[in-house]
């Protein structure tokens, strides 16, 4: 059956469930630690995500991957879960009237909302699975800016242990230009999610990444590579270089090469250390702002409740120029009847002074 047909679910469920899943707290690190991969095209996720599968197949603890990306031609590992499985991609731009970017947005928005039923599928796995690894499209934007992105990376930190593995093309950032416009993506990343954050420097069989590691723990080093560059572009740079200081002490960064597997080892150190991070940091973070958006939530509810009062208050006060008005006549039915008998006394009285006359007029004289 494919999981297009498993996920028949309304989006209203996707988002109580979504909202309850929120709701939970994260127990424990027995669930399978998730790895969001994103990066720039062509940077290599991939094939990271491969390399990554085959040597935790080797060593027996295969991870549970999903893939994504709706517009990849094919998959080159063995993928759990398949976002081509559930939304055609083709076929969403035929019938939104849309381009390729539009597409790949529009049909992982439609996932996101079948994104509990992912869920479920991990959480099934917990107990034989370490890692789940999330492929994503090569639009990075797609997923980094889009309300489907947020769903994504939200609803997974609010249930797993979740760490953001940005991939560079450390060949094609060799330029320092290139290397601080890659950088300054991953900061922003950073910030947006909030997650624990490992660089991968991928492709080091071709290109070592010692250049970028001592870029970033020396800005004397990249001010000499910029030297011979005065664009306005490397003057950016330059400047830029000394704010992501404070982005690069804490930063965790591996080179890895998803051709021959090297730096397998160091990039599953960083995990454990990114898991600690999770736990140590994000974890009372995400606490801390839930219980700021439970008071924020309680403070409003109080705010509409005395304002409700307000209201009914001043209705009644602003009532008493009009309530004479009704008091007076607040039971019309008996002031009707109280009418109506007086008038009938009247007509009775001058009934009879009627016949008191006619009589005494008929009298003899
Ligand atoms: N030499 C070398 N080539 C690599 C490495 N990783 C990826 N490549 C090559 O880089 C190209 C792009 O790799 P992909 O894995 O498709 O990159 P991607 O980021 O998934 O691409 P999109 O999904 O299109 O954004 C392919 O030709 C890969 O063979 C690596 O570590 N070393
Ligand atoms: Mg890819």
């Amino acid at each position: 059956m494919e999981l297009w047909e498993v996920l028949q679910v309304s989006p209203i469920y996707m988002i109580a469930v979504s909202y309850f899943m929120g709701n939970l707290l994260f127990v424990g690190s027995m669930k399978p630690v998730c790895l969001i991969v994103l990066g720039m095209a062509g940077s290599g996720k991939t094939s990271f995500v491969q390399q990554l599968t085959s040597k935790l197949h080797s060593t027996n603890k295969p991870p549970y991957v999903i893939n994504l990306d709706p517009a990849c031609r094919e998959v080159p590992y063995p993928v759990n879960i398949d976002i081509r499985d559930t939304v055609n991609y083709k076929e969403v731009m035929k019938q939104y009237s849309l381009g390729p970017n539009g597409g790949i947005v529009t049909s992982l928005n439609l996932f996101a909302t079948k994104f509990d039923q992912v869920i479920k599928l991990v959480e099934k796995r917990s107990t034989n699975t370490d890692l789940a690894i999330f492929d994503t499209p090569g639009q990075i934007e797609v997923f980094t800016w889009s309300a489907s992105g947020t769903i994504i990376s939200e609803t997974l930190a609010a249930l797993f242990p979740t760490v953001v593995v940005y991939v560079i093309d450390i060949v094609r950032s060799v330029s320092p230009v290139t290397f601080m416009s890659n950088m300054l993506y991953a900061c922003s990343i950073l910030y947006k999610l909030r997650l624990p954050f490992i660089v991968v420097m991928n492709k080091i069989d071709v290109v070592r990444h010692d250049y970028a590691v001592e870029w970033m723990r020396d800005f004397d080093a990249f001010e000499a590579a910029l030297s011979n560059d005065s664009s306005y572009n490397a003057n950016l740079s330059r400047s830029l270089s000394l704010t992501l200081d404070e982005f690069y002490k804490d930063l965790n960064a591996v080179g890895f090469s998803a051709v021959t597997g090297e730096g397998f080892d160091e990039f599953l150190a960083a995990v454990d250390a990114a898991v600690v991070e999770f736990e140590t940091e994000y974890c009372p973070e995400y606490e801390r702002l839930k219980k700021l958006q439970m008071e924020a939530r309680v403070k409003h509810k109080a705010k509409q409740m005395k304002k409700f009062e307000e209201d009914v208050e001043s209705e009644a006060v602003g009532g008493d120029s009009i309530n004479p008005i009704f008091l007076n006549n607040s039971n019309l039915f008996s002031a009707e009847d109280e009418r109506m008998a007086s008038k009938s006394f009247h007509e009775f009285l001058e009934e009879q002074r009627k016949k008191q006359q006619s009589k005494s007029n008929n009298a003899p004289s």
